[in-house]
C-alpha cells in the first residue's frame, strides 16, 4: 500500500465503534503518520489504547480538520450531519459510519467487496452502510452477478453490541440480577433483553417498519446498484454480546442450485462458506466475533419457489458490520490515491 503522509481522526473514538477502529488500523498496520483520538467534551482529557500506548481524547470542534487528512466517524447521525461537511470543506476526507449521509446522492455508500468503484467518485464524504446491510449484500452480490436477484426475505438477528458500550453493560446487569432473582431494570431498550427478544430496532416508521429494516432495503439498492432488487426485513435484537446473524430468502432469475451457490460463495472475496449440517457445521456468532469474515452456512433450495435459497449469515457486527469495513474503505482509498492528502 502507497503509505504517504496520512494523518488520521477517529471521532468518536471512546466508543464501541471508535475503539475497535483504533484496534483494526493498528492490527492492519494502516499507513498513518498520525492518529488522533476526538469525542465530545464528556470524555476530552480521557486515555484510549493505541499501539503501545494510549491516546489522549481531544474535544471535536471546527478546528479538529485543519492538520487531518482522513477521519473515521463513528459519533452519530447529528455529529456526521454537523461536522463531516466542516472536515470536507477543510479538505480532510471523511469515513462516515452514521446513517446521517448514506441515501445522499453525492455520497457513495460503500462496501469493498461489492462497490468499490464508486470511490472514485466521493466528493470528501463516504458513507458506511448499516452492519445488518454489510454482511447481507457481502453475500448477495456474487448471487446477482450469477443469477440475478429478484426478491429478498431477511430476518435479522443483532447482537446488543450494535447499539454501543451502554446495552453491552445492560444485558451483562440484567442477567446478573435475574440470576439473583432481582428484577432486571431496562434503560437502553424498551423490555428487559436478558432471555428475550425485542422485534424493534431504531424508531418506528409510518409504515410500521422500523428504520432499521428500511436502510436494509434502500442501502442494499444504492449498494449494488439496482433498484429492481425487491426486499422485506425483520430486524430483531437478541441477547447476544457480538455477532450479528441472519436468515437469508434469496429468489433469482436464473435457478441457483446449492452446490453452486457454495462454490459461488467460495470464489467470492470476504466470504467463507460453513455449511455442513451432517457434522453440525453452520456460523454462529459465538464463532464470528472477533474475526474479519462473513460466514456463510445452511445453503438449501426454498422448495416452494423455482429459483429459491435459503441461507445463514454471520458476521461481526463491530468489525465488518462496522469499524473494519470503513477501515477497509480508507486503504481502497489510498490504493487509488483518493486522498489528497495523502500525496503531499
Ligand atoms: P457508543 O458506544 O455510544 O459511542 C458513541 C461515541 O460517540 C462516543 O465516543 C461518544 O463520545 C461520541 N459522541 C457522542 N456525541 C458526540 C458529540 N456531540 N461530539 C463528539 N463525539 C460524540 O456508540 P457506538 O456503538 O460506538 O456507535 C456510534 C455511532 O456509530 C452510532 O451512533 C452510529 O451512527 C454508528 N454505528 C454504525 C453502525 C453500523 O451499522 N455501521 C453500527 C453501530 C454504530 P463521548 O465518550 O464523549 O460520549
Ligand atoms: O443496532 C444495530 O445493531 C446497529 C446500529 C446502528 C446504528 C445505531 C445508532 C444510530 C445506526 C446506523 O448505523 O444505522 C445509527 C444511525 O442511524 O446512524
Amino acid at each position: 500500500m502507497k503509505s504517504g503522509q496520512l494523518r488520521v481522526g477517529v471521532v468518536g473514538a471512546t466508543g464501541a465503534v471508535g475503539r475497535e477502529m483504533l484496534k483494526t488500523l493498528e492490527q492492519r498496520d494502516f499507513p498513518a503518520t498520525q492518529v488522533r483520538a476526538l469525542a465530545s467534551s464528556r470524555s476530552a482529557g480521557q486515555e484510549v489504547p493505541f499501539r503501545d500506548g494510549q491516546l489522549v481524547v481531544e474535544e471535536l470542534n471546527e478546528n479538529s480538520f485543519q492538520d487531518m487528512d482522513l477521519a473515521l466517524f463513528s459519533a452519530g447521525g447529528s455529529t456526521s450531519e454537523k461536522f463531516a461537511p466542516i472536515a470536507a470543506r477543510a479538505g480532510c476526507v471523511v469515513v462516515d459510519n452514521s446513517s446521517a449521509w448514506r441515501m445522499a446522492p453525492e455520497v457513495p455508500l460503500v462496501v469493498p467487496e461489492v462497490n468499490p468503484d464508486d470511490l472514485s467518485w466521493h466528493k470528501g464524504i463516504i458513507a458506511n452502510p448499516n452492519c445488518s446491510t454489510i454482511q447481507m449484500v457481502v453475500v448477495l452480490k456474487p448471487l446477482h452477478d450469477a443469477g440475478r436477484i429478484k426478491r429478498v426475505v431477511v430476518s435479522t438477528y443483532q447482537a446488543v453490541s450494535g447499539t454501543g458500550q451502554k446495552a453491552v453493560q445492560e444485558l451483562e446487569t440484567q442477567i446478573r440480577q435475574m440470576f439473583n432473582m432481582q428484577e432486571p431494570e431496562a434503560a437502553v431498550y424498551p423490555y428487559q433483553i436478558a432471555f428475550n427478544c425485542l422485534p424493534h430496532i431504531d424508531v418506528f416508521l409510518d409504515n410500521d417498519y422500523t428504520k432499521e429494516e428500511m436502510k436494509m432495503v434502500l442501502e442494499t439498492q444504492k449498494i449494488m446498484g439496482d433498484e429492481t432488487i425487491r426486499l422485506t426485513a425483520t430486524a430483531v435484537r437478541v441477547p447476544v454480546f457480538y455477532g450479528h446473524s441472519e436468515s437469508v430468502n434469496v429468489e433469482t432469475e436464473r435457478k441457483i442450485s446449492p452446490a453452486e451457490a457454495r462454490v459461488i460463495f467460495s470464489q467470492a472475496p470476504g466470504i467463507k462458506v460453513l455449511d455442513n449440517p451432517r457434522e453440525k457445521i453452520y456460523p454462529m456468532p459465538i464463532h464470528a466475533a472477533g474475526e474479519d469474515l462473513t460466514f456463510v452456512g445452511r445453503i438449501r433450495e426454498d422448495e416452494t419457489i423455482a429459483n429459491g435459497l435459503n441461507l445463514w449469515i454471520v458476521a461481526d457486527n463491530l468489525r465488518k458490520g462496522a469499524a473494519l469495513n470503513a477501515v477497509q474503505i480508507a486503504e481502497v482509498l489510498v490504493q487509488r490515491g483518493l486522498i489528497p492528502g495523502a500525496d503531499r
